[in-house]
């Protein structure tokens, strides 16, 4: 905060700010000051949403403080600061967070109610920002959260997308996509930076010159611009500092004057404005093929442009040069979404600001760390050398170049033609492509994996060569969640009684819930344990019973599979459960069977099929299940649309079981799994993913383990696998797949789950056949260890109880600790 006016300085001096608690009175005034002064408002006319802003808008000015004061302090310490790349944020509503980081939740829900508003109406209003797809954006925003707590100097750089995810509803029990306007009724929680925006070019070509001194000059003309202005939401941490999470607007450059054209250009002006404003228009829904997208490639470079050049704006403002970045910044690139990051860097150094090929490559390689989050083939980005060349001639150029050093470096230790071409950032196979998680690789001087398993996998089979080639750029940080949403925010019954018992400290020391362990033998503290839990279920049942009109017995174990729908996430092997518990209770063998109430929620990618039809699959059978009398009190099926953060929030409190039941060797960490268990779920799941650490932490006899580990995956496929042989020996799964396409799911009509029906005996890709039996072994256990409310009790509680590893704290220590090297810089607080 450097000003020359002395008079403002002091005014940002800890002293003046004042303290950082508000009093319940405090809260009132500022309330209704906003009302009146921020939005116009006199309470007669103001609406439930006018209430929220306002309240937004007070807690925002606080959130204000703490952010300025922790800039001033990085400022100062001109301490090391990283700039987190990503093309996906789902920071969830921000106001309840906002309340627990400032420790003010009681005092304004008492100042509201002196006032008879309800705070719970308010954080209801909040339309939370939808800007990406699942599991990626969402940990982009739990590190952001932890980055702010742990007071590690960072900025989230990512795309302000107008539209985000799509929102869900049902017809006729299909997926339908409704456009998702979150900014509808405008956004208090972010400030438009005007001044702090920069010109994006792309297309054109690129001439070869000298320097008057004789060096080599490129220069680009590109043939259309666009602006991207900065826009900032600042991110609080919990009692302490506060970062920002930046996201970059498209729009058309200043220097277009629309009063200098006739009418019929004034048009093609008008045209132009939009073309540039629609890169930021829209979030692509994952999952789909997106290589030949061009405004998807457009969006990546666009904020990946904006965000290295303001990187280097803040660091050639502290008077530093520009061979010393690697020094001050370290970028993580959050997937290969931001990997253009690599060759734009290197031409804003070479070209831009006249630095040596060889210097610029090393502050770039040691500027970069990747994180791959995916192993799935089909997810891994390409782009063809044609498009992008296209639209970044520049950057195609420069990436040849990093290749050519790059192949020679392999030639010189002797490598084999067919390691090259693997090892390639050309895929030289068919049309010619970039290999993006390549480039990533090759230019970063970290690449990490999101759990154990994970990076050994990385390291064995996706980018074996490289980790081979230089072993100790790979690394693992298991992925973990911001505990204090997601319970300490969402689940407050439970938090206040955790907080009884061992104090408060767990909400920025997780592991401290092993505290809890000795309660798991107290039958009083059992008790209230699942008191806690039911009145989570009862207000999770209203909550379905006004979205779908179903009506769920809170009694019954809510059995919860939350997340995308994607056939390795085998929401079809559940569905295939629930039909064997049907079918025999239709025969009258139900007798090991708990009431149970099986919730559903996740997005389809809006092109992919089988999903879709996976979600048709769900709303068929709820349909079928819950309107036969005969099984009313013993199953009910509900799928619950438009499952987000704020709906998260709700769900997973209110679970009994979560399900984390990919095939071995799919899911890279999951997150969701982490989230359960914390809310004291217990988790029925295969060795995959983060689950093979979740079991070691919380010991084996507390973990439903069922399917076959990523090894006897890989040598079942190996060996060549036939689903219908399974098929053929077991009668209840005969019956179950059968069931499929007799036409009793949806009114005689037998071809409408033909293709789920086909795809499983035919291919199976999945191995739901191979893993059927031993899940429904597994989870007969658990409906009879669910019929024993103590035992499940403290399983519940010892869940709980050994998460401490699964904070997002901890994962960001380690990266600041093993990937970034920097030092937490902790704003003090003056009380
Ligand atoms: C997800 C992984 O599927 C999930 O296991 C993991 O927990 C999460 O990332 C966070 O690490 N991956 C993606 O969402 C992903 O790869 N998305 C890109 C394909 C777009």
């Amino acid at each position: 905060m450097k000003t020359q006016n002395k008079k403002i300085e002091s005014y940002f001096s800890h002293e003046s700010l004042g303290g950082i608690e508000l009093s319940k009175e405090e809260i009132k005034t500022a309330f209704l000051e906003k009302l009146f002064y921020g939005i116009g408002r006199i309470p007669s006319v103001a609406t439930t949403n006018d209430f929220y802003t306002a309240l937004a808008l007070t807690v925002r000015d606080q959130v204000f403080k703490r952010y300025v004061r922790s800039l001033e302090e990085y400022a100062e310490l001109d301490s090391r600061g990283i700039a987190y790349l990503s093309a996906e944020y789902l920071p969830g509503p921000h106001l309840g967070n906002n309340l627990l980081n400032l420790e003010i939740t009681e005092e304004t829900r008492e100042a509201l109610a002196e006032l008879d508003i309800d705070l719970e109406a308010l954080l209801e209003q909040e339309v939370e920002p939808g800007l990406g797809n699942g599991g990626l954006g969402r940990l982009a925003s739990c590190y952001l959260d932890s980055m702010a707590t742990l007071g590690i100097p960072s900025i989230g750089y990512g795309i302000r997308y107008e539209f985000g995810i799509f929102n869900q509803t049902l017809k006729e029990g299909w997926q339908a996509e409704v456009t998702d306007k979150w900014l509808h009724y405008g956004n208090p929680w972010e400030v438009v930076r005007p001044e702090i925006a920069f010109e994006v070019r792309f297309g054109g070509r690129t001439e070869h010159g000298k320097n008057e001194d004789g060096t080599l000059k490129v220069t680009w003309t590109p043939d259309s611009e666009v602006k991207g202005t900065a826009y900032d939401t600042p991110i609080l941490g919990y009692n302490s500092n506060g970062i920002v999470m930046r996201l970059w607007k498209a729009e058309a450059i200043d220097s277009f004057d629309f009063s200098a054209y006739n009418m019929g250009d004034y048009y093609r002006a008008v045209e132009k404005k939009m073309r540039s404003e629609n890169i930021t228009k829209v979030l692509y829904p994952n999952d789909e093929n997106l290589s030949g997208k061009e405004l998807r490639l457009k969006q990546q470079y666009f904020f990946v442009c904006c965000s290295l050049q303001d990187i280097i704006r803040l660091h050639l403002m502290q008077g530093r040069k520009l061979n010393t970045l690697s020094e001050k910044f370290s970028i993580q690139l959050n997937d290969t979404h931001p990997s253009i990051a690599v060759p734009e860097l290197m031409r804003l150094l070479v070209d831009e600001h006249d630095m040596e090929w060889e210097e610029a490559w090393h502050v770039t390689r040691h500027t970069f760390a990747y994180t791959n989050h995916t192993l799935l083939p089909e997810a891994l980005e390409k782009w063809s050398v044609h498009l992008l060349g296209r639209l970044l001639p520049r950057h195609m150029e420069i990436i040849y170049e990093i290749n050519r050093r790059f192949l020679n470096e392999l030639r010189e230790k002797h490598y084999t033609g067919e390691q090259i071409a693997r090892m390639s950032i050309i895929d030289e196979r068919g049309e010619q492509s970039v290999r993006m998680a390549h480039l990533a690789t090759v230019g970063s001087f970290k690449v990490n994996g999101v759990s154990r398993l994970h990076s050994r996998l990385l390291k064995s089979q996706v980018l074996n060569d490289f980790a081979d080639l230089w072993p100790s750029q790979f690394t693992n940080i298991t992925n973990g969640v911001a505990h204090r949403r997601f319970l300490a925010v969402s689940n407050p019954g439970l938090a206040e009684l955790i907080s009884e018992k061992i104090g408060k400290q767990w909400l920025t020391d997780l592991p401290q819930l092993k505290g809890l362990e000795k309660y798991a033998d107290d039958v009083d503290f059992r008790e209230r344990w699942m008191q806690v839990k039911l009145q989570n279920k009862i207000g999770l049942a209203r909550h379905i019973k006004e979205r779908t009109g179903v009506e769920l017995d809170p009694s019954m174990l809510f059995d919860v599979h939350v997340k995308r729908i994607h056939e390795y996430k085998r929401q079809h092997l559940k569905v295939l459960h629930i039909l064997s518990l049907y079918l025999r209770l239709k025969n009258g063998k139900g007798e090991g069977i708990s009431p149970t109430a099986f919730i559903f929620g996740g997005k389809a990618a809006p092109g992919y099929f089988m999903a879709k039809r996976i979600i048709k699959l769900i709303t068929s059978v709820a349909e079928l299940v819950n309107n036969d009398k005969e099984v009313q009190d013993r199953l009910k099926v509900v799928f619950l649309p438009n499952f987000s953060v704020k709906q998260a929030q709700r769900v997973y409190p209110a679970a009994d079981l979560s399900e984390q039941i990919s095939m071995a060797g799919k899911e890279a960490s999951g997150t969701g799994n982490m989230k359960f268990a914390l809310n004291g779920a217990l988790t029925i799941g295969t060795l995959d993913g983060a689950n093979v650490e979740i079991r070691e932490e919380v010991g084996e006899e507390n973990f439903f383990l069922f399917g076959l580990n990523t090894e006897e995956v890989q040598t079942k496929k190996a060996s060549g696998y036939h689903p219908y042989r399974i098929y053929d020996r077991n009668e209840e799964l005969q019956e179950v797949i059968d069931f499929l396409i007799s036409g009793e799911l949806e009114n005689g009509n037998t071809e409408i789950f033909r293709p789920v029906h086909d795809n499983l005996l035919q291919q199976d890709p999945y191995l739901l056949l191979e893993d059927y039996q031993s899940y429904i072994e597994k989870m007969e256990e658990i409906h009879e260890v669910w019929r024993s409310p103590v035992k499940w009790a403290k399983m519940s509680i010892l869940n709980v109880a050994r998460m401490g590893k699964f904070s997002s704290d901890r994962s960001i220590h380690e990266y600041a600790e093993e990937i970034w090297k920097v030092e937490p810089v902790k704003v003090q607080l003056s009380k």
